[in-house]
């Protein structure tokens, strides 16, 4: 295809410009939506251009910060750049980058943890300012000036909307066969306006194909040819193995006793390795025809569509690695037929996961004996990524499953500890805890009965007697009356293991 045949509506043709020059267009001070979700669809020559002028500005002691909104997490030509040479002055929702992570743990640049179905009604209600600039890739512009959107839709019908003006990437090496996938739903409203979201069934469609821009607004266009971040996956450890066969057995467990019926409810998985291997082990299992209502579709799902364990993937971003993005474009009329992505307003829309029924599965960081769930914060102050989607998902869920190795840093940190030193998601959020060593059915447990629950099933059995003995002393300390009952807890102990790793690098004490 050539250059000029992906930008054919001719008002916008005439905008088309280098990146240096559309990047001069942004200013200091400027709140940038970027597009781009877990490395997908991401702008990729405006920032790096961007990056370099802030430089040049700050070399010319002149002062040159943007706040950066995505959909999540983007790639180092566009996080890593800008937070190199210290021009991001405020970011959210969800970032993944090290030196992003880097720089907001140094207290150098500010980050805004957000659900991610919370950013696009935040931005609507003016909960976040005024948003100058949209700079959103796209997969090409058509006649009429409706855009094909790229790996990713994410945020990019508010930046579209919300932003004074728009700067727009068009990279042809997205494939001209991604138009159709994708499903822009223009009926949401504020309240007191709101109408149901007409979604029953995972992979309905109920909006458009485009995204919707206005010429006028239109800055500039640069033309690309660039590749995603396409992250490879490492092959299943023998940890995520043994957390993958422990939630097959209880999926199948539960299809048994009735509580879920034969083709499952619609899943939804979290990002890395772990997640990858739960759909590996689930594609290896008895399953047909399943359906899945997520975020990101990783190629453990794009391999449960070829094999037919699944029918159907709504989501809002593709993350593939180089062999998965491979298979994906070889069978992509195969692959369009049975992947909608959508606003991630929808993908992730609190009443649509309630309705359907949502199966989510999320990676954590540590679990306290009552269940509630850090998934963000290292030793409770350090930023890891952020909660992107889990808590719209873990919160709406028909069960919600979080999962980690039971230890971390070998052995010398455990993933269970007696208070969560961070909560995410709240002891009422969480149906089920998974580590390697077993699987806590938390349903219809009180908290001292779900303590011990967690403690035999979970904990690494270095620490098991150590959260036992926690347990026991807080209830001792409760039937003394020096505290309650209901939760027990040695408040001057609680987050003692915390303590103890940050002074000597071992929960244990060694
Ligand atoms: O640090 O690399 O320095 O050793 O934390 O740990 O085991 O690599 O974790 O890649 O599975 O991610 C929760 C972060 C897990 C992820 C989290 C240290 C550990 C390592 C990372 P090192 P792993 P994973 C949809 C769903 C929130 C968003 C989400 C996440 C580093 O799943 O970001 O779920 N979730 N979105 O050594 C201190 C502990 C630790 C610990 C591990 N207890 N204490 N450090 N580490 N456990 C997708 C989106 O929303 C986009």
């Amino acid at each position: 295809m050539s250059l000029e045949s992906r930008v054919l509506h001719a008002g916008m043709r005439r905008k088309i410009m280098s990146a240096q020059e559309a990047a001069a267009l942004i200013r200091h001070g400027d709140n940038i939506g970027m597009s781009g979700f877990t490395g997908a669809g991401y702008p990729k020559a405006v920032p790096p251009a961007l990056a370099q002028r802030i430089a040049s500005a700050n070399a010319a002691g002149d002062a040159f910060r943007v706040g950066v909104w995505t959909g999540a997490s983007t790639a180092p030509e566009l996080d890593g750049a800008l937070a190199q040479v210290g021009g991001i002055e405020l970011r959210l929702p969800y970032q993944s980058d090290p030196v992003c992570r880097q720089r907001i743990n140094a207290g150098e640049m500010e980050y805004i943890d957000i659900h991610l179905s919370h950013v696009a009604q935040f931005v609507w209600f003016g909960f976040l300012g005024r948003l100058d600039v949209a700079l959103v890739e796209v997969a090409g512009i058509r006649e009429d000036g409706s855009l094909i959107p790229a790996t990713s839709v994410g945020n990019n019908k508010t930046w579209l909307d919300q932003a004074s003006r728009v700067i727009l990437e068009v990279n042809r090496r997205h494939p001209a066969g991604l138009q159709g996938m994708h499903d822009i739903y223009y009926g949401t409203q504020r309240p007191p306006l709101r109408k149901p979201i007409p979604i029953t069934g995972a992979a309905d469609r109920i909006g458009e194909p485009w995204l919707r821009v206005d010429p006028d607004k239109v800055v500039a266009i640069v033309e690309t040819d660039l590749p995603d971040r396409n992250s490879a996956f490492a092959p299943p450890d023998d940890t995520s193995q043994r957390i993958a066969g422990h939630i097959l057995d209880f999926l199948a467990h539960e299809v048994k006793h009735g509580r879920l019926p034969d083709t499952l409810l619609p899943l939804q998985s979290g990002v890395g390795n772990t997640a990858n291997a739960v759909l590996a082990g689930l594609d290896a299992g008895p399953w047909h025809g399943l359906a899945a209502y997520t975020e990101v579709l990783q190629d453990g799902m794009l391999q449960m569509l070829a094999s037919g364990t699944l029918a159907s993937v709504s989501a809002t971003a593709l993350s593939l690695s180089p062999e998965g993005m491979r298979e994906f474009l070889e069978r992509l009329d195969f692959y369009r037929e049975r992947i909608v992505l959508r606003p991630q307003e929808i993908s992730n829309h609190p009443e649509v996961i309630r309705r359907l029924g949502v199966i989510a599965m999320n990676g954590m960081i540590e679990a306290d004996l009552y269940g509630n769930v850090n998934s963000t914060h290292l030793m409770g102050t350090r930023i890891m990524n952020g909660i992107g989607g889990s808590g719209d998902f873990a919160r709406n869920a028909y069960l919600s499953i979080f999962m980690t190795g039971s230890t971390a840093k070998n052995g010398r940190i455990s993933c269970i500890v007696p208070m969560a030193s961070h909560v995410d998601h709240t002891e009422h959020d969480v149906q089920v805890i998974v580590t390697e060593q077993g699987l806590a059915d938390l349903r219809g447990l009180a908290p001292r009965a779900r303590a011990r629950q967690v403690i035999a099933r979970c904990a690494h059995p270095d620490y098991r007697p150590m959260l036992l003995d926690y347990l026991e002393r807080a209830e001792a300390a409760g039937r003394a009356g020096k505290s309650g009952l209901h939760t027990p807890h040695l408040l001057a102990e609680a987050l003692s293991w915390h303590e103890r790793y940050e002074r000597t690098g071992d929960m244990r004490g060694s």
